[in-house]
């Protein structure tokens, strides 16, 4: 089976770029190991801290960002580390060409009941500094901890899924992977209905009326609440991921933050044939303003982002 470490010297002649990804996986791996003894070691609870968000850092964020650091520490292509769980940016080799964005366990939340949470990371070039849009990543991925230890990365070509075998080599299983562009299965959190905004009450209205409404066709409904898991479940066999705008999170701009969690996700479903959206323009356009950002995330299934777009455009 191929290795990672083959398939990134078949997809690129940068070596900072291989060595970034190179250590990311290792990272990954590291903190995928913490994450399966946590409950026995106790690392489940609180870090007694706040992050730059103002929400309480579960212990195993800090220990996730700190494994993360050290892995780039090591590396000296890395220029800047912008990390959800670090409220300013940290200088790391003053040669390096390359800005790595992460958030080092997304969904932690979900880990006191055992359920898949992620690390996600973006790599952008030093010299567009920190505030480039998404269209100049150079590579973006993320490890999902799940039943399988999924590492999902991409370049510029396509996007491909390696699983963690029990040598801690990471192994391709998913070589190209293709969001369907039609689906059945939307992801948003439907407690939060008397927030939404007219295009987003439209679009679910119309999924839930199903065969017997305007979209013909039955649709279900999939919320897990930890980012990762949900865009995994989209990237394999297809669905739109929806966390709009809405009158709740408008004056924050929205929930999910752009540098680490909305670029690198729209990356790696566009580089699998879907597309993202904040509703009103492609996420990877958007011009950021500051490291900790906020934006509307909408992506997946081509069909289904272009059906909200045109509740959007309707609105
Ligand atoms: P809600 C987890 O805290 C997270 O940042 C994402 O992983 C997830 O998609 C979202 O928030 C869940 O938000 O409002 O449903 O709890």
């Amino acid at each position: 089976m191929t290795k990672l470490a083959d398939w990134l010297r078949a997809e690129t002649s940068d070596q900072d770029l291989t060595g970034v990804m190179i250590s990311m996986a290792a990272a990954g791996a590291e903190i995928a190991a913490v994450l399966r003894q946590a409950p026995i070691a106790g690392q489940t609870g609180l870090a007694g801290s706040d992050n730059v968000q103002g929400e309480a850092q579960k212990a195993l964020d800090v220990i996730s960002n700190d494994i993360v650091l050290n892995h780039l520490r090591a590396s000296p292509a890395v220029s800047i580390l912008v990390s959800e769980e670090l409220d300013e940016a940290v200088d790391l080799s003053s040669q390096g060409r390359l800005i790595v964005a992460t958030d080092p366990l997304d969904g932690s939340s979900n880990l006191d009941v055992n359920v898949t949470v992620g690390t996600i990371f973006s790599i952008l070039p030093s010299d567009g500094g920190l505030l480039q849009t998404g269209q100049a990543q150079l590579a973006a991925g993320y490890v999902a901890y799940g039943p399988a230890t999924s590492l999902v990365v991409r370049i510029s070509g396509a996007t491909s899924v390696f699983t963690l075998d029990d040598t801690g080599e990471w192994v391709l299983t998913v070589n190209r992977a293709a969001v369907p562009v039609a689906s059945g299965e939307f992801a948003i959190n439907t407690a939060r209905e008397r927030f939404w905004d007219a295009a987003t009450k439209g679009y679910v209205r119309e999924s839930v009326e199903g065969e017997t409404g305007a979209a013909g066709k039955r649709y279900n409904m999939r919320w897990v609440g930890s980012m990762v898991a949900d865009v995994h479940r989209i990237l394999m066999r297809g669905g739109i991921f929806l966390y709009p705008l809405d009158s709740e999170t408008i004056s924050k701009g929205g929930r999910l933050r752009l540098l680490y969690e909305a670029n690198p996700m729209a990356w790696l479903i566009e580089g699998a044939g879907g597309r993202s959206s904040t509703g009103k323009q492609g996420i990877l356009d958007v011009v950021p303003t500051d490291i900790h950002q906020r934006v509307p995330v909408i992506l997946g299934s081509a069909e289904e982002v272009a059906r909200i777009e045109a509740w959007y455009a309707k609105s």
